[in-house]
């Protein structure tokens, strides 16, 4: 499977629920590498930018505001087939139809506070470790544990 790169945010209700480490934690469990995070307070431009395919969407407006109102923790997870591993390990967008296991399925029951982000193809992973690090703030380290994954 192809060595891949995705952008996870944890959103504004899962800093307030006391969620990153437990987050960040099943990501490792799984054996993905951090290769880059920060806490970060999300500007109205950067949130309108990173959610722009739903801009005609009734929710837009709320998402926005939820994105924005409190900080998150964005991340650039790395490994084998990350991408899709780190939407099944999220679960469904809406909480309430999220299988029990997923870290959406698990922590939630409103579909506007969902826990989490990830990006959901290749492309929206290149484009959103894009608006959120820059070169400098991601990194490239070998695991010598990596051999047992
Ligand atoms: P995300 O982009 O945040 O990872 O979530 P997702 O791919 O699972 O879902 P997406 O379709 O991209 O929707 C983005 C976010 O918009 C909110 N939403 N609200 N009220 C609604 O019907 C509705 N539908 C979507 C959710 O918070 C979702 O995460
Ligand atoms: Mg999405």
């Amino acid at each position: 499977m192809a060595n891949e790169k995705t952008f996870i945010m944890v959103k504004p209700d899962g800093v307030q629920r006391n969620l990153i480490g437990e987050i960040v934690t099943r990501f490792e469990k799984k054996g993905f590498q951090l290769v880059g995070a920060k806490l970060m307070s999300v500007s109205k431009e950067l949130a309108e930018e990173h959610y722009g395919e739903h801009k005609e969407r009734p929710f837009f407006g709320e998402l926005v505001d939820f994105i924005t109102s409190s900080p998150v923790f964005a991340m650039v997870w790395e490994g084998p087939g990350v991408i899709a591993t780190a939407r099944q390990m999220m679960g469904t967008t809406n909480p309430s139809e999220a299988a029990p296991g997923t870290i959406r399925g698990d922590y939630g029951i409103s579909v506007g506070m969902n826990i989490i982000h990830g990006s959901d193809s290749a492309e929206s992973a290149e484009r959103e470790m894009g608006l959120w690090f820059t070169d400098q703030d991601l990194t490239s380290y070998d695991k010598t544990l990596s051999k047992w994954i």
